[in-house]
């Protein structure tokens, strides 16, 4: 249960306003455990395969294009319940409905540039972390504060 993956990226936008220590405090500091971390400019493909599921909807393709824009901090937590506890975490998807204290509610202000990405499901958190990492990109390994974190 406490190996339950999810993927995290920091977007064009968050990047480049200095936010991805930030996310990742906010992620190390919770308990959860960093498996994978590259920082590279998607392609409009990748972006496009990425938010698939949107493809029929109208910011679509500013969507991809806004994604494929500049570098994004790309990565992998673990820890139980990882992806409804980021999710919430993350915010609302609209930056507007987003409480304080969280990273949306607490950095961003509008939908289209709400800087970072989470998984929102364990299914889709596999088939993300598949599209972005190949499996020897992840690092397992035992954390010292597992015994702390975990009953
Ligand atoms: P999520 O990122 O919270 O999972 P989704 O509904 O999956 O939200 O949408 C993916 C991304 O598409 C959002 O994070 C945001 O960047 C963008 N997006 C969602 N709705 C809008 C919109 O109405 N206008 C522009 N961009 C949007
Ligand atoms: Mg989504």
């Amino acid at each position: 249960m406490a190996d339950e993956r999810t993927f995290i990226a920091v977007k064009p936008d968050g990047v480049q306003r200095g936010l991805i220590g930030e996310v990742i405090k906010r992620f190390e500091q919770r308990g959860f455990k960093l498996v994978g971390m590259k920082f590279l400019v998607p392609t409009e493909d990748l972006a496009k395969q990425h938010y698939g599921d949107l493809k029929d909807l109208p910011f679509f393709a500013g969507l991809c294009k806004y994604t494929a824009s500049g570098p994004v901090a790309a990565m992998v937590w673990e820890g139980l319940n990882i992806v409804k506890m980021g999710r919430m975490m993350l915010g609302e998807t609209n930056p507007a409905d987003s409480k304080p204290g969280s990273i949306r509610g607490d950095f961003c202000i509008q939908v289209g540039r709400n800087i970072i990405h989470g998984s929102d499901s364990t299914d889709n958190a596999k088939k993300e972390i598949g599209l972005w990492f190949k499996p020897e990109e992840l690092v397992s390994y035992k954390s010292c504060q597992d015994a702390w974190l975990y009953e």
